[in-house]
């Protein structure tokens, strides 16, 4: 019986795998899981891809040598928190919805969600119909991080905004992975390099479900034992890596951001006082079989976004096509990020 359910196991995967090459790629890199080894391929494969996307990396240094030692880089006087209110207005606009209970109705008001949810997300039209979250995605100083982490251009892969609530019915979430292991943290092993840029839209504090990772463990081996994906600070500090000092909660008001290399140890606390709203841009080498299998942006090629990094979300056109959902760029222009040095904005334009 239990090899007839394995059995039934690879044939699905299989055709998955052949009817998607995204599916493909997503299990063939999950078959090495140790950190030193996938940099080696990680670092083959980007010989062959596209390179400089951006040519600003010189001015975000600093980033980039924290990003490589850390596995994480808080992005300080980056995103305003006026801006990031004005990206949580627009999704207060729109509903979202429990990815583990589709059957309940959407909501827009977390107070107004149903008892059992703990996670509800957007959907990707409705996030993406603020073009200021495009503009994020590819700010120079996230694009010259992760181009030089990477060594050649990212693909955004994903896009992704949810809540995180506080007083929800946790028996109802007992197999949630938080509930299930609760005192572990995991890496996300999706694509051979993958980094995620993190918004909070929401006031985060200690009680209300901060982000927390593990710095330095990026290369860590991983652990001998059934669970390659996850660790205890107690396994961690047992095997004498010093935990209490690379142990980071993030917490600040809306606006805070960080890019991480997702192979760091990291999990989101529980959050005990108050909802939180996130904001999630996943960059890899390859498409994820997680997103759209087709734009859902069409916009005209009349922008500055390069249009390999934004090919799974954007498809770029001379004319918009009738009755699909494209974004309005002239809402997007009193939009303005400081850069990392002053007095300057960002146009949407990658050299200096
Ligand atoms: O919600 C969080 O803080 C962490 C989520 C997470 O583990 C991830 O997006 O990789
Ligand atoms: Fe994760």
């Amino acid at each position: 019986m239990h090899s007839e359910i394995l059995i039934q196991k690879y044939l699905r995967l299989i055709r998955q795998g052949i009817t998607d090459y995204r599916w493909f790629l997503y299990y063939l890199q999950r078959q090495k899981l140790e950190p030193l080894d996938r940099a080696r391929i990680a670092s083959l494969i980007s010989c062959f891809l596209p390179h400089e996307c951006v040519t600003a990396a010189k001015h975000y240094q600093d980033d980039i040598t924290h990003f490589r030692a850390d596995g994480i880089r808080l992005l300080e006087d980056w995103l305003p928190e006026s801006e990031a209110l004005k990206i949580r207005e627009h999704l207060l606009g729109r509903p979202c919805f429990d990815p583990d209970r589709f059957d309940k109705p959407g909501f827009y008001d977390p107070e107004a969600a149903h008892a059992s949810c703990l996670h509800s997300y957007y959907r990707i039209g409705d996030i993406l119909d603020c073009p200021q979250i495009l503009k994020l995605a590819n700010h120079p100083r996230i694009l010259s991080i992760i181009n030089s982490s990477f060594g050649c251009k990212p693909t955004i892969s994903l896009i992704q905004a949810w809540w995180l609530r506080h007083g929800f019915d946790q028996y109802e979430n007992q197999n949630n992975l938080y509930f299930k292991y609760p005192n572990s943290y995991h890496r996300d092993i999706d694509d051979w390099s993958e980094a995620r840029l993190f918004i909070y839209l929401t006031d985060v504090d200690e009680n209300s479900g901060p982000h927390s990772y593990i710095r330095k463990t990026q290369q860590y081996p991983t652990f001998d034992d059934d669970n390659k994906f996850s660790v205890t600070p107690k396994q961690l500090e047992i095997s004498g890596f010093p935990v209490a000092e690379n142990l980071i909660n993030i917490v600040g008001q809306p606006g805070t951001a960080w890019l991480m290399n997702t192979m760091g140890f990291h999990r989101a606390r529980i959050p005990i006082q108050r909802h939180r709203l996130l904001l999630c841009i996943t960059y890899t080498l390859f498409p994820q079989p997680f997103a759209p299998a087709r734009p859902v942006v069409n916009c005209s090629t009349d922008n500055d976004l390069d249009p390999y990094i934004n090919r799974v979300y954007v498809k770029q056109s001379r004319t918009l096509q009738k009755g699909k959902f494209y974004v309005d760029w002239s809402k997007s222009e009193s939009f303005e990020i400081p850069y990392a040095q002053p007095n300057r904005a960002l146009r949407l334009r990658y050299h200096d």
